[in-house]
């Protein structure tokens, strides 16, 4: 059999071309200064140092979620940075820890993915807790050269605490070091402005108007399991995922997946009160009326299935 000959307007398609013949409007080729400069930027460290945070806090907008328990992010988020002279991509990652199922381990591959062809990397490590095994772990597989360390949460201890975290993060052997909090903002900005100095002439890659690479489902998706990690009080965080599995705007059914059925009822909470509040919470982040429909669903030891996993998009 003779394979098929392509029609002019398909080979047009494939060349990223507009059937006319013009090149087609990508943002690539939109006008910038000279000397543009533009680059990726991935923030890494253990789970919890406060890598979404600071992320949020540099971008001055909300882009990806935030908890006080471990492994809040599951996914690599882009969160877009733009001025007329530079665009920085920042990538926001799972943190790196010991893996204890699938989840833990497709976490830890998401989080070192993200420092392929990266031009900046962010190591975060706390000021309120020691530098240990964890944080060195990580360190050595960061390139020193490309890499800043983020002593983060200077909030929350002394500045003497602070000045002797930095003597111990030394030990790491990168050559920049910044003290921020990322709560705060103390800091933050001459991080930032440093991060951009960092990065080389290069194109916009995405649209100035561009904040987020997150879709719009998604991350609807991760509002409700924000807020149901900031909710719910026993220790179920790893046990829960979302997705929204309706979008007809302004409806919007998402459900709340866990691993037992014992945790249904606690995510439900007496009466529907753990839930209803999960709703109220997360549709305040939401433009006004919106209709959030919340589905709690078993489905069994899903953190260790890798169907169950590749449909989450873990
Ligand atoms: N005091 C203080 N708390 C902070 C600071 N930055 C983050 N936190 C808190 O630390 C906790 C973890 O913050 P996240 O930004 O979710 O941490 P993460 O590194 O993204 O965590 P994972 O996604 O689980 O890897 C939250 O309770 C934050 O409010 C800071 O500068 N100071
Ligand atoms: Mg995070």
């Amino acid at each position: 059999m003779t394979q098929e000959a392509h029609e002019p307007e398909e080979l047009d398609e494939e060349l990223g071309r507009e059937p006319s013949g013009e090149p087609a409007d990508v943002s690539l080729v939109v006008e910038q200064p000279e000397g543009h400069r533009s680059g990726f930027v991935t923030l890494i460290g253990r789970p919890n140092v406060g890598k979404s945070t600071l992320l949020n806090q540099m971008l001055g907008t909300k882009v990806t979620i935030v908890s006080d328990k471990p492994q809040t992010t599951r996914t690599e988020v882009r969160g877009v940075f733009t001025r007329p002279d530079v665009q920085a991509v920042f990538c926001d990652t799972p943190g790196i820890h010991k893996p204890r199922t699938l989840l833990g381990q497709r976490l830890n591959d998401t989080a070192r993915a993200a420092l392929a062809d990266m031009d900046v990397v962010l190591f975060l490590v706390e000021a309120d807790g020691p530098i240990g095994r964890g944080d060195r772990f990580i360190a050595e597989s960061l390139p020193p050269e490309r890499t800043i360390l983020v002593l983060n949460k200077i909030d929350s201890v002394g500045r003497d605490h602070v000045i002797g975290q930095l003597v111990a993060a030394s030990e790491l052997e990168f050559d920049e070091y910044f003290p921020v909090s990322a709560k705060t903002g103390r800091g933050v900005d001459a991080l930032l402005e440093h991060v951009l100095e960092r990065l080389p002439e290069g194109p916009r890659f995405y649209p100035e108007e561009m904040a987020s690479d997150v879709p719009e489902a998604f991350w609807v998706a991760e509002l409700v399991r924000e807020q149901l990690l900031a909710v719910v009080r026993e220790e179920l965080p790893h046990s829960i995922a979302t997705r929204v599995t309706e979008w007809d705007w302004p409806r919007v059914r998402c459900e709340i997946l866990v691993e037992r059925d014992s945790q249904k009822g606690i995510v439900i909470g007496r009466k529907g009160s753990v839930l209803k509040e999960v709703g109220t919470r997360a549709r305040a982040q939401l433009p006004e009326g919106v209709f959030l429909e919340l589905v709690v669903k078993v489905d069994k030891d899903w953190q260790r299935r890798p169907k169950a996993l590749d449909r989450l998009g873990y």
